[in-house]
């Protein structure tokens, strides 16, 4: 058999061309807290992210089809459909966080929706909004109106992507809130295979997605990370600037983090890791 083609990496994932039709794409156990990937790894933290992937793309297969051929014996590598990518995200928010507060402190609004005045940081939105933004190369990606997402897909792939998006986004918080978690907001990425619309990228992960312990929640702060709070309270508490290269995490950071990511797996999957 040829040898996979390295033909991209994110943060902490790596992209392999297998043929002109397939992918491998591989999730590391690398961490990013702050947007640094950090140079001390979390053990299974990749078989957890595809594990969570493979998961919801089997179970969401009826709303939209997906790029999932198989993932590998070792946990981390999932096999996938190749795709041309369209060339925005699709993001929904059911509560106000990250850019999404931030764009509607500055203007009362994001991506054109005009929401209800007072509302806090972390609140609940009185329905999901999808808010779309460009892919940036390098840095954050830019929240943008729907005018300007349906100019770069069309306007009827636009009302597809946002339809297919927000029923999405209703299944899996559902799904987590039935299990003591709120699925604050999440960012899909579509393709498409000829006319098809086609689901790719990761699906309801930890990096794609806020997840928020329901018992926890308290509007009007921000809320504690699922997965990663505990290496972002070590982080902040030695002082580390947040620019590059990020702190090694002692042994027990790694391990709470680690458990935190078993923990959730195990919590919205119903099984354990092998
Ligand atoms: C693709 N990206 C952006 C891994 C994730 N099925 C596909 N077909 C063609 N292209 C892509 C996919 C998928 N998924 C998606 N780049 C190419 C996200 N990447 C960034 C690098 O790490």
């Amino acid at each position: 058999m040829p040898e996979a083609v390295h033909v991209g990496s994110g943060k902490v994932r790596e992209l392999y061309a297998l043929d002109d039709e397939r992918l491998l794409l591989v999730a590391s156990d690398r961490i990013s807290v702050f947007d640094v990937v950090l140079p001390t790894e979390i053990p299974d933290k990749g078989r957890v992210l595809t594990g969570l992937s493979a998961f919801w793309f089997e179970r969401t297969r009826e709303l939209v089809p997906n790029h999932m051929l198989g993932v590998r014996e070792d946990g981390r590598s999932m096999e996938c459909r190749r795709l041309e990518m369209l060339p925005i995200e699709c993001v929904v928010r059911g509560y106000l966080a990250g850019s999404g507060w931030k764009d509607y402190r500055a203007t009362g609004t994001v991506c054109g929706h005009a929401l209800p005045e007072g509302l806090r940081e972390s609140e609940r939105l009185p329905r999901p909004i999808f808010t779309p933004a460009t892919k940036a190369q390098e840095g954050h990606d830019e929240n943008i109106t729907r005018e300007q997402a349906a100019e770069l897909v069309g306007a009827e792939r636009f009302e597809e992507v946002e339809r297919v998006s927000l029923a999405l986004y209703e299944f899996a918080s559902r799904h987590a809130a039935e299990r003591g978690i709120l699925l604050a907001d999440t960012k899909f990425e579509f393709g498409l295979d000829g006319d098809e619309l086609v689901l790719g990228d990761e699906l309801f992960t930890p990096d794609s997605s806020r997840f928020w312990p329901a018992g926890e929640y308290e509007p009007g702060r921000a809320q504690a990370s699922f997965d990663k709070q505990y290496a972002r309270d070590y982080c902040e508490s030695i002082g580390w600037d947040k620019t590059y290269p990020g702190p090694e995490l002692p042994d027990e950071v790694v391990q709470g983090t680690r458990s935190r990511y078993l923990e959730g797996y195990a919590l919205l999957t119903g099984t354990e890791l092998e």
